[in-house]
């Protein structure tokens, strides 16, 4: 068999969905003052390196640095707008990544008493991701982007990490920086905003390229097709058409917001989707929870064109994901996977890193919208005088009840999440 590996890939995806479950309004970020950086040097040279470099990890995982004390200590962490909170592991952590997988990354851990700013207190907080769990101390420290520090940052140092499911010692990150759209987290980029420190509080991925933008952002990003956010603190937008091959797969769909999450490698559509694609070819064959390409094996997704490409209209956009996008490449066991999955666990759709790769989204808290530019974002408008606009419109309407559906469930989640023992949070947590 070509897969002798599976169990490591099994192992390496279930850690990335990093969306929260809940919004740890007891880690929330107070405004706090800033460091008042009266060095025009250091300015600058955070404005002449407004770009982060990431690492990518098999196309699963993409990591960035960030520094955290005084003096700076450096850790690789993952860049997620699916939750909230900044954290980092500590030494002594249990559970927590020991190993390096990844070439040009090495595991670190905050060590308090090196730092002559560090403040960690003994309240102990549990964060709840999608597949990962973890307990830290609150606290705050100097925190460090581009040579920018923002004093007395509110984060939590990890000491325990893992989950019923998955382990994380072979992931490639020291911890999670949440850019969630959460008005109570108040990110870098806000703080840098209003210290002056930056002129802008948007950011910008650029998975394709492995970049990370903030503050000077190409124009070009900026006034590509741009769609409202669906939801107050989560960086959805509304679906309010899915098409595959021409044909309308909408109703599929268990919800219409769909979270465009940097933190989650895979899409999580419905079942419906997963069939209409899977049934297009006669070469996909099923692996536990996968679906790969048969007469890929080896081929490393270069052999795809027959599929079909799905088409998400939203209020501003249209995004084209073709198959080059859906389909991923495994190096380690030379294979093509199938990177769409069923989301009826999650309540609403997320869209990973394998929707976001051959975009650049920019994230844009001060007006609640998401930009996409990319060869396969197109605006859509009201002028638009294609006959599915009707039928979008309609489907706009019933969006407005879906919306309304899912806020309702959205809110249940949370609240049954408060109660360790709902069957929801076993299945997640
Ligand atoms: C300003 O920052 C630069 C670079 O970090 C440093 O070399 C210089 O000593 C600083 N100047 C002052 C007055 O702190
Ligand atoms: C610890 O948590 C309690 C209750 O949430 C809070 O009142 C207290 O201020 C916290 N202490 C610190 C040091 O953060
Ligand atoms: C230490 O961190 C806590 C949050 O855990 C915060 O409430 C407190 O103000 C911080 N203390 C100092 C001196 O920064
Ligand atoms: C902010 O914008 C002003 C005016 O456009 C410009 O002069 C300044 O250099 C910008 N500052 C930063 C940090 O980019
Ligand atoms: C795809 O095939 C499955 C199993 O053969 C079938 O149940 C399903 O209805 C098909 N779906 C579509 C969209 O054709
Ligand atoms: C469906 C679609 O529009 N696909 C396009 C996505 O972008 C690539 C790169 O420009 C094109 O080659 C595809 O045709």
């Amino acid at each position: 068999m070509a897969f002798k590996n599976l169990n490591f890939l099994l192992l390496f995806f279930g850690v990335l969905s990093l969306f929260q479950l809940t919004s740890s309004k007891e880690v929330q970020l107070i405004q706090v003052d800033l460091n008042k950086n009266e060095n025009k040097s250091e300015k600058n040279l955070l404005s002449q390196s407004s770009t982060i470099d990431f690492l990518n990890q098999d196309n699963v995982v993409y990591v960035g640095k960030i520094q955290i004390g005084t003096p700076p200590q450096t850790f690789t962490v993952i860049y997620d707008t699916g939750s909230n909170d900044l954290f980092v592991q500590q030494y002594g952590c249990q559970g927590c990544t020991t190993q390096s997988t990844l070439k040009g990354y090495t595991p670190n851990f905050y060590q308090a008493y090196l730092s002559s700013t560090s403040n960690v207190s003994t309240n102990q907080s549990k964060l709840s991701y999608g597949s990962l769990t973890a307990y830290g101390f609150q606290g705050t420290e100097s925190f460090w982007l581009n040579g920018y520090a923002a004093a007395k940052f509110s984060m939590l140092f990890v000491n325990q990490e893992g989950s019923s499911q998955f382990g994380s010692q072979s992931s490639a990150f020291d911890g999670i920086m949440g850019l969630s759209n959460a008005q109570s987290n108040i990110n870098i980029f806000e703080q840098g905003k209003s210290e002056g420190v930056i002129n802008s509080s948007l950011f910008a991925f650029d998975l394709g390229q492995k970049k990370f933008y903030y503050d000077d952002i190409d124009q070009q990003y900026l006034d590509a097709p741009t769609v409202p956010c669906s939801m107050d603190d989560r960086w959805t937008f509304t679906i309010l058409g899915l098409h595959i091959n021409g044909q309308d797969y909408t109703d599929d769909l268990s919800s219409q917001d769909g979270l465009v999450d940097s933190g989650t490698s895979f899409i999580y559509l419905s079942n419906g989707i997963i069939n209409a694609i899977v049934n297009s070819s006669r070469n996909f064959y099923q692996t536990k929870e996968f679906y790969f390409l048969q007469n890929c094996v080896g081929c490393l997704c270069q052999e795809i064109n027959t599929l079909p490409v799905i088409e998400f209209y939203s209020r501003g956009a249209l995004i084209r994901l073709p198959p080059s996008q859906y389909m991923v490449a495994i190096y380690q066991m030379y294979a093509c996977v199938l990177s769409i999955q069923d989301s009826s666990q999650f309540g609403f759709n997320l869209l990973g890193d394998s929707f976001m790769r051959q975009l650049v989204v920019t994230y844009n808290k001060e007006d609640n919208q998401m930009t996409f530019y990319g060869p396969n974002s197109t605006f859509m408008t009201n002028l638009q005088s294609k006959p599915t606009f009707i039928a979008l419109t309609v489907l706009a309407a019933q969006g407005l009840l879906g919306l309304l559906f899912v806020g309702y469930r959205a809110h249940k989640v949370k609240q049954s999440l408060y109660y360790n023992n709902s069957p929801l949070t076993r299945r997640l947590i």
